[in-house]
């Protein structure tokens, strides 16, 4: 074990013995596949509906007999109807995009919590990072785990935790100088901006005391970690996590920053071909199903993250005897995310539909010179009569429509309106994305 890890019990669960692993795996899954089945209406339903008792599943291997949750199944149970515990238990909820309007819900005992808390722990250590650093965490607080999620991570340390929150990035640079944070936690693509920021106030980052980036919440390519750790002379790691299954810390890089350990004690991998929904073995892409093993409030069995990676078969140079996968790179469906913000197609589409005036015909257009943030345009379609030639009221109804889009969608997006007709029409599926960024 890494000298850097030996300060702490949560860590050594890095390297237990395999069997040990799948000991420890196996007798925490009997318990909560009891508890999602007698708790919860709707794995109850299901499990009845295919004839199956938790009593059915006597090994791992008989995991694929049971159904998968998906976005859907959140949205269909909207707001509360995958809780398995009281509300008297439930001490705080999260939320994420759904596909349209609602968003998915999830919730977490005070034992939920701590799970969490020890996976964030988990990932800090993992970096170096020790009771005598400084977070900036400067991913956003609310709904959003990033926040809230690296905060009490980073308190469980015992860590200074500066709780800047996303965005006022001049204030991002003021407090990095003046408090002296030596680790920095926002998405990759705000830390580039933060780095353009401070060269324009004329401060050098590389300058100052951080030495450690926790970036996750997007995909990030090793081009853009090559930028990161040369603009500002820090170590940029990976952090892994989705709401669904509790936020950031789900899994990890190491400081061999090759491919995110899974805190598969706590968070069950299996990786499944995402057309046949068969499992697939170690090393071959897929899309990863995570089961959660000890979170009570909304336990995830078989939660198809839609996220496409692979499980590596290689083990790491750094010891730890959980299993590696290979950075998110792409989705399996059409949620995109941008400056950190999960967003459906189809939530954009909800939005427009909503405004008067407006045809459904629309698309999508995406872009980031590399290093810049995220810029998301609408191009609308509108009636013929709804195209006023007075500024006025044309910028009315764009600040109408953008307004609808940052309601349901979350983000700011520029609205251009165009000439009825002159969005191609497809004869298949319409093209309403354009992703030019570069990542
Ligand atoms: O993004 C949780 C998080 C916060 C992770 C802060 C890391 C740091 P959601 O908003 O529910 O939760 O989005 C989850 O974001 O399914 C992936 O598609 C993507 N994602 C998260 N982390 C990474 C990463 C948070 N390290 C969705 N690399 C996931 C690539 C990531 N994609």
């Amino acid at each position: 074990m890494p000298e850097h890890c030996s300060l702490s019990s949560v860590t050594n669960l890095d390297y237990l013995a395999p069997s040990r692993l799948r000991e420890l795996q196996w007798g925490k899954f009997e318990t909560i596949l009891k508890h999602a089945y007698e708790n919860s209406p709707w794995y109850h339903s299901q499990m009845q509906n295919l004839h199956l008792k938790p009593s059915d599943i006597k090994s791992f291997d008989d995991m694929c007999k049971l159904p998968f949750v998906t976005k859907q199944v959140l949205r269909d149970t909207y707001p509360f109807g995958l809780f398995a515990v009281p509300m008297d238990k439930v001490v705080r909820m999260h939320a994420s995009s759904g596909t349209t309007g609602k968003p998915v819900v999830v919730a977490h005992t005070q034992g939920d919590l701590a799970v969490w808390t020890e996976g964030v722990e988990r990932a800090l250590r993992g970096y170096g990072v020790t009771v005598n650093d400084i977070l900036q965490n400067a991913y956003g607080y609310g709904l959003f785990t990033g926040g809230l999620g690296l905060h009490d991570g980073g308190q469980a340390i015992g860590l200074t935790v500066v709780p800047i929150s996303g965005g006022n990035t001049e204030r991002q640079v003021m407090l990095m100088r003046d408090f002296g944070a030596t680790v920095i936690s926002c998405t990759p693509s705000y830390f580039l901006h933060i780095i353009d920021k401070a060269t324009e106030m004329g401060v050098d980052l590389r300058d100052l005391p951080v030495r450690i980036g926790v970036f996750g919440a997007e995909p990030w390519s090793d081009e853009m970690r090559q930028k990161i750790e040369a603009g500002a002379h820090i170590k940029a790691y990976d952090i892994y996590g989705l709401t669904e299954i509790c936020g950031p810390g789900v899994g990890a890089e190491c400081v061999h920053q090759n491919g995110t350990h899974l805190y598969e004690d706590h968070f069950y991998p299996e990786i499944i071909d995402p057309d046949t929904l068969e499992p697939l073995p170690d090393g071959q892409i897929g899309e990863l199903v995570f089961t959660t093993l000890d979170r009570f409030a909304t336990p995830m069995i078989r939660y198809r993250t839609r996220d496409l990676t692979y499980l590596m078969t290689e083990s790491c140079p750094c010891g730890r005897t959980i299993r590696r996968m290979k950075r998110i790179a792409a989705r399996s469906d059409d949620m995109l995310i941008i400056r950190g913000v999960n967003v459906f197609p189809s939530q954009i589409e909800a939005a427009l539909l909503q405004v008067e005036g407006t045809e459904p015909h629309y698309q999508i257009v995406l872009t980031r010179e590399f290093g810049g943030l995220d810029e998301i345009e609408v191009r609308l379609e509108v009636r013929q009569e709804a195209f006023s030639d007075k500024i006025g009221e044309i910028e009315a109804f764009q600040n109408r429509v953008r307004h609808v889009i940052h309601q349901i969608a979350g983000v700011n997006a520029k609205v251009s309106l165009v000439q009825p007709g002159s969005i191609p029409r497809s004869e298949g599926k319409a093209k309403r994305v354009i992703d030019q960024r570069v990542i």
